[in-house]
């Protein structure tokens, strides 16, 4: 299961890519883009909009590319990243750039030995259940993703005053994926380590901290302008479990990160009872799914978060006047908050017409313009 880069005829086919016209940016500076000053709860001059999973999937230009090349092998490969991180905000005209990885990179990198499979995901080739295991686990050093820097770097060349988002999975979610050994409905094996063993499941939760700090760390310092740590599965908990088993380690990351001086979206799916506690955790911006209205969310989390969210992908194939009306509801909805991201509430689906997201961001700046 190699991921080392090495196809120089998918470079080639990578068009040279222009510098992004900062379309929308209000100043050449990202740390001065509507979404870094939506995050910090500053004036903007537009509700700022990007889609989690914007660059890949749902676009034809992103299947081109990525025609015959592994999963893990483009993540690392820094002319695709570039190229495949770009096409969304050349296309769609979003007000950042989600960065071209996966949540299971590092853990690669690291030396962890496991696949992404084409339908399936993330799977795992040594689940991890027992002490052995947990102290078998690799730490990830910066030199083990240089070309994760190399990457960032040439995109910040490129976007210009349009931010980069970076991103790391939490060590929940990336918990997950290794106790169960691929995706899981219901986490049976992760909640048996957690109940059965504490003292293991937060062995294996703190370096999986580390492991996901040193990956936004390096992302930061390569110049990525605000980081968002996904707990994608987190709302498989109860609230107690996730202030008991989860949120220190959550915390550990964030806290390092809080240290860099980006903002800190924290996201998850099903979340509505834990959204304050991903806030206190340590986040600057709380992501919110379809679930719950962002003025309840609002309310929820109080006057410190901004929010991000929260429209429901699957209205992505919906009428546009129905399309409409909900993206307007949330902008009204979001003006409750002390700051907005537009975004959807869960990643973009792989079906949908990309035309639709271009038409949702032309909505957004139009009707929250000011
Ligand atoms: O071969 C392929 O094309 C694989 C499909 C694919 C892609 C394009 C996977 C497998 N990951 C990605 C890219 C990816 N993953 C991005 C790209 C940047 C963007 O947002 O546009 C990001 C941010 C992720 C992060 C990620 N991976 C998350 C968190 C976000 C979320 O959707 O909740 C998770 C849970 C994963 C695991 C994963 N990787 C891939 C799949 C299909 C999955 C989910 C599997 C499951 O259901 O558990």
């Amino acid at each position: 299961m190699s991921n080392m880069p090495s196809n120089p005829a998918a470079a080639r086919r990578c068009s040279p890519h222009g510098r992004i016209e900062a379309v929308n940016a209000v100043s050449a500076d990202p740390r001065e883009s509507n979404l870094v000053r939506a995050a910090r709860g500053q004036s903007t001059t537009h509700t700022p909009v990007w889609f989690m999973r914007q660059a890949g999937r749902s676009l034809p230009e992103y299947k081109k590319v990525r025609e015959g090349i592994p999963m893990l092998q483009s993540c690392r490969m820094p002319e695709l990243v570039t190229e495949i991180t770009l096409q969304p905000v050349r296309r769609h005209k979003v007000d950042a750039a989600i960065f071209f990885s996966d949540i299971v990179v590092p853990l690669a990198a690291a030396g962890i030995d496991l696949d992404i499979v084409p339908g399936v995901g993330p799977v795992i080739a040594n689940p991890v259940r027992t002490a052995a295991d947990v102290e078998a686990l690799p730490e990830l050093t910066p030199d083990q993703i240089d070309d994760i820097a190399t990457s960032v770097k040439m995109l910040v060349g490129e976007l210009g005053g349009t931010p980069l988002i970076g991103f790391a999975g939490a060590p929940f979610t990336l918990a997950s994926y290794l106790v169960e050994g691929g995706p899981s409905r219901n986490h049976e094996h992760t909640k048996a380590m957690m109940y059965g063993d504490p003292g293991l499941w937060n062995a294996l939760c703190a370096k999986l901290a580390r492991i996901s700090q040193t990956f936004l760390q390096v992302q930061v310092e390569a110049g990525a302008s605000a980081i968002q740590l996904f707990d994608s599965w987190v709302g498989a908990l109860s609230l107690a479990d996730y202030q008991r088993f989860v949120a220190p380690h959550s915390a550990a990351v964030l806290g390092a990160m809080g240290e860099l001086d980006v903002p800190r979206i924290h996201f998850g799916v099903g979340t509505g009872e834990l959204l304050p506690a991903m806030g206190a955790a340590g986040a600057d911006v709380v992501g919110v799914d379809f679930r719950i209205p962002l003025d309840e969310a609002a309310r929820r989390v109080g006057p410190e978060y901004a929010l991000q969210g929260n429209l429901d992908p699957a209205l992505l194939f919906a009428p546009w006047p129905a399309i409409e009306q909900k993206v307007i509801e949330i902008l009204a909805a979001g003006k409750t908050a002390k700051g907005h991201i537009f975004n959807l509430g869960h990643g973009v689906p792989p079906t949908t017409d990309a035309e639709v997201l271009t038409r949702v961001v032309e909505l957004v700046h139009e009707h929250s313009a000011r």
